[in-house]
């Protein structure tokens, strides 16, 4: 019998939203317990040794971190499976999720560029490592082609986000990455990455974005919040 799941989280984690995506698609009953980063309580830490949300709970004691690692136990304990069985395609599969890791770091960091240089020089590397995976997607509609994946929920944060601050910059322009533009809006229209955010996500991210870089606010953020 499945265990109830306990998601440790914060609410603008793309890396927690990678796990929610998985455990809505698979339709896992879970709760979800927000902290606070910047104070993280004991027993989080206790749990994560990187203090780093996601981190789950089992209810027998055990509990585990990493988003790709949490999701192939999602994956594991709930078949049938996402994850591909054939063992170059499944570890092919781990390389671009790993990558979509920069992919999230590359946004992140854009969110928070501090100045034209800063804000310029990581928009140029997000958008090298987005060619990149623009060069390998196939013919969709996801990543592995008719199948829905890990790799799938791993990228729909990504995506989510590019969609956000696009009516202010377009980072992603449908001209130059086709494929992704595809395989974004296939992601988006999916209830399980729809559902898979708080309600008032684009106004807490928008505030996020302020209160870290007045200057990535004013490149970013005038559509989403007024
Ligand atoms: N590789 C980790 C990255 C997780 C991560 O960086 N989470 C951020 C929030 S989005 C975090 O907890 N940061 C807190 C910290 O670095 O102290 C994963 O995939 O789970």
């Amino acid at each position: 019998m499945l265990m109830p799941l306990e998601l440790i989280s914060f609410k603008l984690c793309p890396f927690v939203q990678r796990s929610v995506v998985t455990l809505l698609y698979k339709q896992v009953p879970f709760e979800i317990t927000y902290i606070d980063l910047a104070a993280p309580p004991d027993w989080f830490l206790e749990i994560s040794p990187l203090g780093k949300v996601p981190a789950l709970r089992l209810d027998d004691g055990n509990a585990l971190f990493e988003s790709a690692i949490i999701n192939e136990y999602i994956d594991d304990i709930t078949p049938p499976a996402l994850h591909p069985s054939d063992p170059l395609v499944r570890a092919r599969n781990r390389s671009w999720i790993q990558f979509g890791e920069q992919c999230i770091v590359d946004q992140y960091q854009l969110t928070v560029a501090k100045n034209e240089d800063d804000f310029e020089a990581v928009r140029t590397r997000a958008q090298s490592n987005l060619a990149k995976v623009e060069a390998i997607l196939g013919n969709g509609p996801w990543f592995n082609g008719t199948v829905f994946s890990l790799v799938d929920a791993a990228y729909a944060p990504i995506f989510m986000r590019y969609a956000l601050i696009k009516p202010m910059d377009d980072v992603m322009p449908e001209a130059d990455y086709p494929r992704l533009n595809a395989w974004a809006e296939a992601l988006l229209a999916l209830p399980a990455v729809r559902q898979s955010v708080v309600g008032d996500f684009d106004t807490l991210l928008a505030a996020y974005i302020r209160k870290n870089s007045p200057y990535a606010a004013e490149r970013l953020i005038a559509a989403v919040a007024a």
